[in-house]
């Protein structure tokens, strides 16, 4: 709740975390780290690495707030739906004035797009479709209920122009499963899950539009994508400015299109919240309710019996791509799988976690048998929150409530000792990449308010 300063404080669920830890003071300091990244009314990542308003992190710090703070939980999504395009494409960065950051507003030129706003900048690709979720916990929270349900309604037609532009442009053959163009678009950028499909893009230099990385400038390169990923991110946003980023011509030409699992169970999930959140207001929940039970319908065709997990499905090479990693596991959050498979999904998790301190263990962003696994680098090896985030929910959605108290228990372990990184490594616990991070502190706000110690049935 805010409080007579306007200050967030924590919610008695927020507080308690229990035994061994102090719930209050972690929500505190994730309230302060909050307010250090505010830019305006939204939200920056990291104030030195990702000076803008990011799409996924903004739902996530959207869904940390809406226990505390229904204004600014709002004024979250508000600000990032204002950079919506006019054929319903959500930019996964809104631009502010100033900031340095590349690729920045005049590498995206997203002005050679009929659809894209003047004001507020932006970028011309998407991030995981999560914020169907973030607008149902924010409007199931509020305390406000007139003014939830207002801004309920306002959002909604906003929501449905997203979806509308994701089944419509990013889809094939009458398909339900949703394709990325970019290793931005899956949030997962330099994921050794892309290297095989990014490794087809031969370039001469000639292909690559000229650049300067600033990341390198701000964070330790060592734990930063290589410039040879930096090459191809660069080249594939040269092509899609080329083509003025018009949907049907990027599908005809892009060389790199991945249906992700992790953003295919968001979207469903996103899309079962919608159909919810439209029922409690009294709008038409029919197409999200469609899209929802058409995605996850879709999402068993990617289940994969070898391995035990889903996995993501190159369109081009038209195959299943050699690699995984927890985000396979994603259909628990959405409530996909069967028991049996969610057992079978389980025991996968069980055999590939990786130690992270004596008092637990958490997901990692690749297993760390695969020969590539480095603790340290990015979304190749180290632990990040919003794959723990979403892995505590599918277990606890099945049930698995002691091994979902463990993977909380063991993110807040971390943010409490190490401090609010944007991952960490799983061996000797440091922080890495952006500090002070706003995407970290809001889903320790919502593993606080989500404990375990409910009562629930046990599976495990
Ligand atoms: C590119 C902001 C974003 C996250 C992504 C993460 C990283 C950007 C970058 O930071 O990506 O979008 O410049 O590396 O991979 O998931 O949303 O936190």
């Amino acid at each position: 709740m805010a409080n007579r300063s306007g200050e967030e404080s924590p919610t008695a669920d927020q507080s308690r975390e229990g035994a061994n830890g102090d719930g209050r003071e972690l929500a505190q300091r994730a309230f302060v780290v909050l307010r250090d990244n505010a830019i305006g009314k939204a939200t920056s990542p990291s104030r030195r690495l990702y000076p803008h308003q990011w799409s996924w992190d903004s739902a996530c710090i959207a869904i940390g707030y809406a226990r505390s703070s229904q204004r600014r939980a709002e004024s979250e999504l508000r600000s990032l739906f204002a950079g919506q395009w006019r054929n319903g494409l959500l930019p996964h960065i809104v631009f502010t004035e100033g900031a340095r950051y590349f690729p920045g507003p005049e590498f995206w030129q997203t002005e050679r797009s009929p659809d894209a706003p003047t004001r507020p900048r932006t970028s011309g690709i998407v991030q995981p479709a999560i914020h169907g979720t973030a607008l149902w916990e924010a409007f199931r929270h509020a305390s406000d209920r007139d003014a939830a349900t207002a801004f309920a309604r306002a959002l909604l037609p906003q929501m449905l122009a997203w979806h509308e532009y994701l089944y419509r442009e990013r889809t094939r053959d009458g398909g339900a499963l949703v394709e990325v163009w970019h290793p931005w678009e899956t949030g997962m950028d330099n994921s050794p899950l892309w290297d095989d499909a990014l490794a087809r893009i031969e370039l001469v230099p000639a292909d690559v539009p000229e650049y300067t990385r600033v990341d390198v400038q701000v964070a330790d390169a060592d734990e930063r994508p290589s410039d040879r990923d930096y090459d191809r991110y660069a080249y594939l946003v040269g092509l899609f400015r080329e083509l003025a980023y018009d949907a049907s011509r990027v599908r005809e030409r892009t060389p790199f299109a991945i249906r992700p699992v992790l953003f295919n169970a968001l979207l469903a999930q996103s899309n079962r919240d919608l159909g919810e959140l439209a029922g409690a207001i009294g709008a038409d929940s029919g197409p999200f309710v469609e899209w929802a039970d058409e995605t996850d319908r879709a999402l068993e065709t990617l289940w994969d019996d070898t391995t035990g997990v889903y996995r993501d499905h190159d369109v081009l090479a038209d195959k299943p791509l050699a690699s995984w990693c927890a985000a396979g596991l994603a259909p628990l959050y959405a409530g996909v799988p069967s028991a049996a498979r969610a057992e079978r999904m389980v025991e996968t998790l069980r055999t590939t976690i990786a130690p992270v301190s004596a008092e637990g263990w958490a997901v990692t962003s690749l297993p760390p048998d695969d020969p590539r696994f480095q603790p340290k680098l990015y979304w190749r090896g180290p632990v990040w929150p919003i794959l723990n985030w979403v892995v505590h929910r599918g277990l606890k959605r099945y049930g698995y409530e002691s091994l979902a108290e463990k993977v909380r228990a063991t993110v807040l372990a971390l943010v409490r000792d190490r401090g609010f990184w944007e991952h960490y490594d799983p061996y000797t616990r440091t922080g890495h990449g952006g500090e002070e991070f706003a995407w970290t502190a809001g889903i320790v706000l919502d593993l606080l308010g989500s404990s375990s110690t409910n009562g629930s049935p046990e599976r495990d």
